[in-house]
């Protein structure tokens, strides 16, 4: 098995719309475990700096404006390959071609306005934790149920 840790963040669209319990109810009953969670409006800066691949190209004002505008819900995810298994959750980038039963698929229309982030790299998902929680933050617990969602 190759657990790993996952950066997902509910973005202030979903926020508004009400649907973080949806999407948290979602990773839940996959049987992914929740490492930390926190309901914070990002500074620019911090944004900026997640964001840094993405300086430059036409969206990226618009982009730090969406994600620095309200609440979010930044979150930390455990599970056996979790960064792919949630990139798949999640669909793809533009809700328009994002599959049904994806989280954009089923809720979304408009690429700025994607309802959820997801790391994409073991890198990223490492850089993108150090970010947004300290270490103190992140909690090691075991589940009885893990039994029943591993072989
Ligand atoms: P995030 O990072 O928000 O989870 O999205 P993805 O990982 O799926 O996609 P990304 O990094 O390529 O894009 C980041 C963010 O920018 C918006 N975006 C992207 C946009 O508005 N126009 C574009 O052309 C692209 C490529 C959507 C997601």
């Amino acid at each position: 098995m190759a657990m790993e840790r996952t950066y997902l963040m509910v973005k202030p669209d979903a926020v508004q719309r009400g649907l973080m319990g949806e999407i948290v109810s979602r990773l839940e009953r996959k049987g992914l475990k929740p490492v930390a969670m926190k309901f914070t409006t990002i500074p620019r800066e911090i944004c900026e700096n997640h964001y840094g691949e993405h300086k430059g190209k036409p969206f990226y004002p618009g982009l730090i404006d969406y994600i620095t505008c309200g609440p979010v819900l930044a979150m930390v995810w455990e599970g056996d390959n979790a960064i792919s298994v949630c990139r798949q959750m999640m669909g793809k980038t533009n809700p328009q071609e994002a599959a049904p039963g994806t989280i954009r698929g089923d809720y979304a229309v408009d690429m700025g306005r994607n309802m959820i982030h997801g790391s994409d790299s073991p890198e990223s998902a490492a850089r993108e934790i150090s970010i947004f929680f300290s270490p103190e933050e992140l909690m090691d617990y075991g589940r009885s149920i893990d039994a029943w969602v591993y072989e």
